[in-house]
């Protein structure tokens, strides 16, 4: 079957700042990977919930929970790694917006899982989105609870 995401220039709004390679490299790994970045998550949201909901799609190879880097917990991100191209870009097109915990999840193509990527990159140890974020989402809460609130993350940057 034909790929229906095959001609589009851009296949991902995220550019990951530490791809080792050139722009055209990242473009052609999109292309090419059969994994998917999925965001928004839950914290409390577990990987056989992950495993439920998208293996719908297609057969799963693996799935790696993000990690916030300091306390080793989940911190609403996720890559799932199929072995066929065509399912995923079936998760990205089908599975994209679904609610998932009472929350919208957002997937995306990803070039391709390496050690290390599983870390939320903040600096409090989460993702760096939410560092940036004003509203109060009770599944940061802990996170609020633990860094003195978001005015105090917003700060440090
Ligand atoms: N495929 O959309 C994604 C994606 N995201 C958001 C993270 N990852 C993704 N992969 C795909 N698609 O392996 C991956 C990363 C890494 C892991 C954790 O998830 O490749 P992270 O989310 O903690 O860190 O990554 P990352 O990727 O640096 O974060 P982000 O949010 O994209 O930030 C990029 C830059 O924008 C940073 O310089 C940040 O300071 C700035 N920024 C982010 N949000 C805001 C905001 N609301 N306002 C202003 N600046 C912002």
């Amino acid at each position: 079957m034909a790929s229906l995401f095959k001609d589009l220039n851009k296949l991902s709004a995220y550019r990951d700042r530490r791809f080792p390679g050139t722009q055209e490299e990242f473009e052609e790994a999109l292309k090419n990977s059969t994994t998917v970045y999925i965001g928004n998550m839950s914290f409390y949201t577990t990987e056989e919930q992950v495993y439920e909901l998208f293996s719908r799609v297609g057969e799963i190879k693996k799935i790696i929970m993000g990690l916030d880097k300091n306390s080793k917990t989940p911190c609403g991100f996720c890559f799932v790694l199929y072995y066929s191209r065509e399912d995923t870009e079936d998760a990205v097109k089908y599975i994209s917006g679904t609610i998932l915990d009472d929350r919208p999840i957002r997937v995306d193509f990803d070039w391709g899982f390496q050690e290390g990527r599983q870390w939320g990159r903040g600096r409090s140890g989460g993702q760096v989105r939410d560092e940036y974020r004003t509203d109060y989402d009770p599944d940061i809460l802990f996170l609020v609870l633990l860094k003195g609130g978001y005015g105090k993350l917003v700060q440090r940057e």
